[in-house]
């Protein structure tokens, strides 16, 4: 995070993290749309659309006098390029933890978030994180008590967890919000 009180600007980093086509850049794309900013959205893919490095975009926001520059990112999730993971993470403010709910990558979301933890070491719990429950669409889905224990996510003090359909826009924008809710408590001490 940088703040600038010359210029009443802060610029924080959120990252949006899971396992492979769990539905990061569809959810990033998603939000671009929402704020009418699709074209400020640059994705790095493969030629069949899957993530190959990250997407990255800026959004600005007015909050009171301030100019809050949030950049975004999506790590890939593809396995074989998972040595760029964690460079996408170096000075993040929050993390969007994007999960598949079909049964069937269940520990492909576990392993995951227990990646993460790995490359976030002692800061993993005191990090915000929104947990995006993705693909509630679809039939065959765990339930928020599924994630709570295997997750330990009483360790946490900064968890969001909201069910989104990222492919018909549902509840990204709540979950981006509620990522920013986490922030600026953040913010308000430091
Ligand atoms: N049914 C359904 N499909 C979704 C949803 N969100 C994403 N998808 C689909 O899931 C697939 C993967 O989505 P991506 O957004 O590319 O996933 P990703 O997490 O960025 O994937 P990697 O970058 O390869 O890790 C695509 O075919 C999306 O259309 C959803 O809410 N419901
Ligand atoms: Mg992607």
């Amino acid at each position: 995070m940088i703040i600038n009180y010359k210029n009443k600007e802060i610029q924080i980093k959120i990252v949006y993290y899971g396992c492979a086509m769990s539905g990061k850049t569809t959810s990033l794309k998603s939000l671009f749309k929402k704020f009418n900013r699709e074209d400020l959205l640059t994705s790095i893919e493969t030629t069949t659309g899957r993530t190959l490095f990250f997407d990255f975009g800026t959004l600005q926001l007015k909050g009171g006098d301030w100019m809050v520059k949030i950049s975004l990112y999506t790590a890939t999730g593809q396995d074989f390029y998972a040595a760029t993971r964690p460079s996408t993470l170096t000075g993040l403010d929050g993390i969007i933890f994007v999960i598949d709910s079909q049964k069937q990558f269940f520990y492909d979301n576990l392993n995951s978030w227990n990646e993460l933890k790995f490359y976030l070491e002692d800061n993993f719990q005191k990090i915000p994180i929104s947990i995006c429950l993705n693909k509630r669409d679809l039939s065959d889905v765990i339930s928020i008590d599924d994630i709570i224990a295997p997750f330990e996510l009483e360790k946490h003090n900064k968890i969001e967890i909201i069910p989104t359909v990222a492919i018909n826009d549902a509840g990204i924008l709540d979950s981006f919000k509620k990522m920013l809710e986490l922030i600026f408590p953040t913010i308000l001490v430091k």
